[in-house]
């Protein structure tokens, strides 16, 4: 059994009608689409889902309707993935670097519900390189900056050159091996000119869904 799927589709059973829901990306994501896709094909009523690049396609295929952004003041219920869960919750996200726009939809959520893996659940995060979205301009002088904060950033690139975010930034991607304190390691990033964000998502989330082999787990 495919542990992603099982922890995404579980994640649909909190979905209620004339819920405002916000989508996040992934593949343990798409799983929760595809049967969110389902349940609207069988009538159930959702208000809507906030437009983002990622999802809007999929969303229209499977008769899912869309919402302008700039019309939702507030979210009822957001599930979304992550690259590392913390026993308190705390969250590594952007591996797939759309961290900007996923804290930013996260952030006028009233419930974020993550689905992973039990390869994401971990003890301390830093395991997995912290992505830092950064502002082109100057990205070298940022980059020496975060290294100050004890880890080695690297530059994401593709086959033509740097990664560029859906919102035309850079992303770092810090190699810490341990973050003991995400809380202050988040607020000290975001104070750094030439930060836009990172992928700490601290004090967000209420509910983390594990697959696993012996079935699903939740941690709240
Ligand atoms: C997204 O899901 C990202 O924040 C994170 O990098 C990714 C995890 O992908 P997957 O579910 O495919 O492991 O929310």
């Amino acid at each position: 059994m495919d542990k992603k799927k099982l922890a995404a589709e579980h994640a649909v059973a909190s979905i209620e009608e004339g819920m405002v829901l916000g989508l996040g990306t992934g593949s343990t994501v798409y799983w929760m689409i595809q049967k969110l896709g389902e349940l609207v094909k069988e009538g159930l009523n959702i208000k809507g889902v906030p437009t983002s690049q990622e999802t809007e396609a999929l969303a229209l295929k499977l008769g899912i309707p869309l919402l302008q952004l700039a019309d939702v003041h507030e979210i009822d219920l957001t599930i979304d993935g992550a690259d590392e869960v913390s026993a308190n919750l705390e969250l590594i996200k952007g591996g797939g670097g759309a961290l900007f726009r996923e804290k930013m939809i996260a952030s006028i959520s009233r419930r974020l519900l993550i689905v992973v893996d039990d390869s994401k659940v971990v003890t301390t995060l830093g395991k997995f390189p912290l992505p830092v979205e950064v502002v082109p301009f100057g990205w070298e002088l940022t980059s020496r900056k975060l290294s100050r904060f004890g880890c080695k950033p690297v530059l994401r690139t593709t086959a033509k050159g740097p990664f560029i975010t859906d919102n035309g930034n850079y992303i770092l991607d810090c190699h810490f091996d341990t973050i003991h304190n995400p809380e202050e390691l988040n607020e000290h990033l975001n104070l750094t000119i030439g930060v836009v964000e990172n992928g700490l998502f601290v004090n967000m989330a209420n509910t983390i869904i594990v697959g696993s082999n012996e079935g699903v787990y939740t941690k709240k």
